[in-house]
């Protein structure tokens, strides 16, 4: 989950080229399958739900979506939520972890404006990390806000232009499916 543009489904095409664990994905946009075809160019199972004008997905729309998936020698299915900070943080879908984006682009006071969403997160990533040296943005702060309102959440910098980021994603996924 994230806003949109924060790079969720960008990190998904990159992840394969780095991990042997197999993963399937389901995609939800409001219009086009864009999403999908992406991840199916990179060679990973996608299935994409269109939702019109909702801005979440919902547990029968990832239902549905599953029948469409085949699960046979699968390690992980992740849900691309759509693109919001705020609906989809009140929907359970099903998931067993969640993971929440927050790109360098966007400013680091999102934690505490959007406290649904980070308070459900049980792993943040700070995306787009190679801009750092561009942006006013402090992954401190935001490890510091998310102290204060989900000690739990692992806070991880990420960025697909420095492939050794994506290394302690790898391994907390791996964690979870062993
Ligand atoms: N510089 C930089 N750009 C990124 C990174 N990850 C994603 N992007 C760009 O951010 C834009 C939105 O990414 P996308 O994955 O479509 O975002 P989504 O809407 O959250 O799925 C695209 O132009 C990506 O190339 C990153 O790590 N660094
Ligand atoms: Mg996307």
């Amino acid at each position: 989950m994230s806003s949109p543009g924060s790079g969720k489904t960008t990190l998904l095409e990159h992840l394969h080229q780095h991990t042997p664990l197999r993963y399937a994905v389901i995609e939800g946009d409001l219009e086009t399958a864009r999403d999908a075809e992406r991840l199916q160019a990179h060679g990973i199972a996608a299935w994409q739900i269109q939702t019109g004008s909702a801005c979440h997905l919902d547990a029968s729309m990832v239902h549905t979506a599953l029948h469409h998936l085949s699960l046979e020698g699968l390690d992980l299915c992740f849900v691309e939520n759509v693109g919001n900070l705020v609906c989809p943080a009140s929907y359970d879908v099903g998931t067993h972890k969640n993971i929440v984006l927050i790109s360098v682009p966007e400013g680091d006071d999102k934690v505490e404006k959007y406290p649904v969403m980070f308070r459900r997160a049980d792993l943040v990533l700070i995306t787009k990390c190679d801009l750092l040296p561009h942006f006013d943005f402090d992954p401190e702060e935001v490890r510091q806000q998310m102290a204060r309102l989900n000690p739990q959440a692992l806070v991880l910098e990420v960025s697909v232009k420095q492939p050794e980021t994506l290394i302690p994603v790898i391994d907390w996924l791996s964690g979870l499916r062993a």
